[in-house]
């Protein structure tokens, strides 16, 4: 289990009588997987011995789907003592599960699958866990050597699947391979340990073939261990980097790879004065409502930001751990400061990547260890900038125009009720979710905001929700669009393990980011749905669930949800035809235009009024306001 605190009681241990009923494989499994802290015994299996690896390399969770190909692989992580086993409906799910679970932790946290459609399954939430930088574990069965290209069931070989990135270590898994035979363990075990042990993300992938599964171990393993290094700059950079901080004023930029150094972020930031801005992803890591947080960049981000930049015309940008990417930055030139950046990040192929034209200094180190490095040389006589800045702009909220709900108000909603009056992670969705909410929503606190921006997966947030509720213990809160609840959730997985995950649905019957994006680019496709009720859908799969009418049932609705020991499912009729908060993308686009088309007259069915659909679409082919 996680020694993390927790508030509900373990919500797995269900599950537990069905390891005891079974004694047998209990004493097996107690026996391989917990020898005196010493080797994997002889007379293991490969699958034991991958088991007790992921043990040592500190595994407490598994999300998966089971099948043929993997049963006993199966079989022994779900006897495994440390291992918790979740089994969902979807791989993907499962796997945006298991990325949510290492984000929240720190920890690695395995996804399993069988062979074939299991693995293709799992490829959406792997994409996402090494761009967000998980620390993800793929384990999958194949096809046994002497079974492939003869037509056997869900055959994964040559034959059906492509092998480059899938099996071998590539843009998808920082490192991947095949068992083929039980004495390749050893440099597999090394090469986990290496990965986890570099500062940031970590993904891969170990088939087993279900021939190898049961083979006996020759050799015993080492006990694994993982001692997390850190990578320093050297103190000539140090020093160069205090002396052009001290030419005069600067921003600091805090993305998503320095969410583990948020106090000395602080620190820095009260000793100089400078003004903070946060990329989407690393909302809160900087409190939103400090007098120096100028705002969050980028889409569904604050023009204070770039009020900020008009004002005070800061020399140079410390850029902490973002890639400062289209999501991020849209690009703008406005962003880049006079001398330009000091970029700080643990990867030094994203440096200098987005502003590929603007002077940086790179400066490859994670951002803890920089700023431990950086701060006791700022402490005395910083000569700290003293400028008002602006914060983040309060607009006043239109009159409604229906009785529906309109999205800001339930924004308000869920400020005061989750935001301020608990202390659950919040995910949201890539649609019209991720704007408002970026926009609208204040964090006080780190690490309780997550979205994806450069994946920016539907069905990433609908299902992710249940890693920080399973592995901390705690409610969870994903705010979701309709369309992504219909195309993926695990409503049915927390119903099993009660775990306490609440979605909110912003029930528009639309895809709803398509339709108004479609709308300001001046072009036109269906982007509507039946209406769906989630209540009857959640309340199917065995879910509490409320349907939210009028703006008055709100506040009600979300209190007896965070209330609930169990996951809940609140149904919000959303007002559609307010504007998500998406200017700044729209603007992005605009700029990109290489010509732009001439004024088209507002479209049949579409309600919007933005000025960019009139003279801002493009010829050029273009993503919806997104991510
Ligand atoms: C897997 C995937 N497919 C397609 C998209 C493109 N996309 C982004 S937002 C969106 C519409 C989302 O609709 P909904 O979930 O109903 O949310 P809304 O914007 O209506 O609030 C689509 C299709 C995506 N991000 N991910």
């Amino acid at each position: 289990m996680s020694n993390q605190s927790t508030k509900y009681s373990p919500v797995i241990t269900q599950e537990k009588p069905i390891k005891i009923a079974n004694k047998q494989l209990v004493e097996e499994s107690v026996e391989s997987s917990h020898q005196s802290q010493s080797a994997v015994k002889k007379e293991t299996s490969v699958c034991q011995a991958l088991v007790k690896l992921l043990e040592d390399l500190g595994v407490e969770w598994a999300f998966g789907v089971s099948g043929g190909a993997m049963a006993t692989l199966w079989h022994t992580l779900s006897n495994s003592r440390q291992i918790q086993v979740v089994h969902c409906r979807h791989e993907s799910g499962a796997a945006f599960a298991a990325l949510e679970a290492s984000l929240a932790t720190n920890s690695p946290v395995v996804v399993f699958s069988t062979a074939g459609p299991g693995i293709t399954n799992t490829l959406t939430g792997l994409f996402a866990a090494r761009g967000e930088g998980g620390k993800v574990i793929h384990l999958s069965a194949c096809t046994s050597p002497s079974q492939r290209g003869r037509w056997s069931i869900q055959e994964t070989s040559a034959r059906t699947l492509p092998q480059d990135g899938l099996f071998n270590s590539g843009a998808l898994y920082n490192y991947a391979t095949v068992i083929d035979c039980p004495e390749q363990l050893p440099q597999i075990g090394r090469r986990l340990i290496q990965g986890l042990s570099q500062p940031g993300g970590f993904t891969a992938h170990i088939s087993t073939p279900t021939g190898v599964q049961t083979l006996p171990m020759p050799m015993s393993l080492p006990k694994a261990t993982v001692v997390e290094s850190a990578i320093a700059a050297t103190d000539s950079l140090i020093s160069h980097c205090v002396e052009l901080l001290s030419e005069g004023p600067f921003a600091i930029w805090v993305g998503y790879g320095a969410r583990l150094a948020t106090k000395e972020i602080m620190q820095l930031a009260e000793i100089t004065g400078a003004a903070v801005m946060c990329s989407p992803r690393a909302k809160g890591l900087f409190p939103e409502d400090h007098p120096q947080f100028v705002g969050i960049t980028g889409l569904g981000g604050h023009g204070s930001v770039l009020n900020y930049f008009k004002a005070v015309k800061p020399l140079r940008t410390l850029v902490l751990g973002t890639r400062m990417g289209e999501p991020t930055s849209f690009w703008s030139p406005d962003l880049i400061p006079s001398q330009g950046f000091i970029q700080v990040d643990i990867d030094p192929s994203v440096i200098g990547a987005s502003y590929p034209t603007a002077p940086t200094i790179p400066v490859q180190a994670d951002i803890g260890t920089f700023l431990r490095q950086l701060l006791p040389h700022l402490s005395n006589n910083y000569p700290k900038q003293t400028a008002n800045l602006p914060n983040p702009e309060r607009e006043p909220i239109a009159e409604a125009t229906s009785t529906l709900v309109r999205p800001e108000i339930l924004m308000e909603a869920i400020q005061k009720i989750i935001v301020e009056g608990s202390d659950a992670v919040v995910l949201a969705e890539s649609g019209n979710s991720f704007t408002w909410s970026t926009h609208l929503l204040r964090f006080s606190q780190p690490n309780r905001y997550r979205v994806s921006t450069g994946v920016g997966s539907m069905g990433h947030a609908t299902t992710g929700v249940l890693g920080p509720a399973v592995a901390k213990g705690n409610k969870a809160v994903a705010i979701v669009g309709d369309g992504s609840m219909l195309m993926n959730s695990e409503v049915s997985t927390a119903v099993k393990y009660q775990i306490p995950a609440v979605w909110i649905v912003l029930n528009d019957a639309r895809y709803n980011m398509c339709y108004q994006g479609m709308a300001m680019l001046g072009l036109q496709a269906d982007a509507l749905m039946p209406q769906t009720d989630f209540t009857m859908i959640a309340q199917g799969m065995g879910a509490e669930s409320i349907q939210v009418d009028c703006e008055s049932q709100l506040e009600d609705a979300l209190t007896k949800a965070m209330a609930a020991p169990g996951p809940f499912v609140i149904d919000v009729k959303i007002d559609a035809n307010r504007h998500a908060p998406s200017k700044g993308r729209t603007k992005s686009l605009a700029n990109r235009s290489a010509v732009k088309i001439e004024e088209k007259p507002e479209l049949k069915d579409y309600s919007l009024d933005d000025h960019s659909s009139k003279n801002g679409s493009s010829k050029e082919q273009v993503s919806f306001p997104m991510v």
